[in-house]
């Protein structure tokens, strides 16, 4: 792995848990992409296992772009590096996840809730998805300080939350990734990694508007790497506050623990983890990032400024307002 020593002005901390200090370089990075001086326009398209997966078969409900959340103010990333540059830790802990992933299918796949609901709830994918299935353009900010924009589609997580009819004890909800090591080859290694993935959000923040359930995006079907058939999308928060392929939404009266802040315990991956550009990682700044489009070219990974709430300040802020900034 490279030296994080002379790194170029651009370079970008490999993964969410950059514990090890393993950074990505230039090389590297484009590598990653696809974009390397031989293989520019050279990118593979990922696709799924030859036999596609049930859910995958499954038709795709009608949708319209909610005019809401049409325009992210950016440009949208390209289908093919949002799906061939991931973080998808079950698999791997480098980006190339489609590589791992062209098999993975958690068919026949349910949702559970559970927990302080007036009735635990088994779900398929239909019945989520007839909740009003929509599109919504995001912004979409790694806490290794990069960025894209990503045609999510899926339903309000508010409209989840209410079909699970929460006690009035809720306050908080815990989501869990899938568990099955022999897909996930990450999940077989002896860590300080304890699977399955999970992740939580206070109540509020879980009936927000901005929360939404994602099972597809670029107007298909999620792909493996993407978190098939269903993950959590909150685009205020660095991205691992999104957990993929979750398969259980259990609502709880106290503050569930989450992966990172388990597996890192130097308070770097806090429980709220609102993008903020003035609170920096303890070791990188998060005033700016790399925003990624698609262009085969070093100078179009932009470097941009960061906002607060990754810019959806008018629709959370209110959320954290009696909250200091630097624990959140
Ligand atoms: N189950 C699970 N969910 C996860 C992760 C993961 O490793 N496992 N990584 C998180 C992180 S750090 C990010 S940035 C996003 C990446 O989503 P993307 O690969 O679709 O961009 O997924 C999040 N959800
Ligand atoms: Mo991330």
């Amino acid at each position: 792995m490279p030296s994080h020593i002379n790194r170029p002005s651009w370079y970008l901390p490999d993964n969410a848990a950059t514990d090890e200090h393993l950074f990505l370089n230039r090389r590297h990075f484009l590598k990653t992409l696809g974009i390397s001086g031989l293989m520019v326009g050279g990118i593979t398209s990922t696709s799924f296992a030859e036999e596609p997966t049930p859910a995958a078969k499954l038709p795709l409900p009608e949708f319209a772009r909610n005019p809401k959340f049409a325009d992210a103010k950016r440009a949208i990333t390209e289908e093919h590096v949002g799906t061939t540059f991931n973080n998808f830790w079950e698999f791997t802990k480098a980006k190339n996840v489609h590589q791992y992933t062209k098999n993975f299918n958690l068919d026949p796949y349910t949702f559970t809730i559970d927990g302080l609901v007036e009735k635990p709830l088994t779900l398929g994918l239909e019945d989520i998805e007839k909740l009003g299935y929509e599109e919504r353009v995001y912004r979409f900010r790694c806490v290794e300080a990069w960025s894209m924009t990503v045609p999510w589609l899926g339903v309000p997580l508010a409209k989840l939350v209410a079909l699970a009819k929460p006690t009035s004890a809720a306050k908080f909800v815990a989501f869990t990734s899938f568990y099955d090591p022999d897909q996930a080859p990450e999940q077989r290694v002896k860590s300080k990694y304890k699977w399955p993935y999970y992740e939580g959000l206070r109540m509020d923040e879980a009936m927000n508007e901005m929360g939404f359930v994602a099972t597809g995006a670029y107007g298909k079907r999620l792909l493996p790497q993407s978190g098939t058939p269903l993950r959590i999308v909150t685009p205020w928060k660095y991205g691992y506050k999104g957990p993929k392929s979750v398969v259980r939404m259990t609502f709880m009266d106290s503050q569930p623990p989450t992966f990172w802040s388990d597996a890192v315990k130097s308070g770097e991956y806090p429980f709220y983890s609102n993008v903020d550009p003035e609170v920096p990682h303890p070791r990188w700044s998060q005033a700016t990032e790399k925003f990624i489009t698609d262009k085969a070219n070093v100078a179009d990974v932009e470097v941009i400024p960061t906002l607060h709430y990754n810019g959806y300040e008018e629709q959370v802020g209110h959320l954290y307002k009696d909250m200091p900034r630097k624990l959140i």
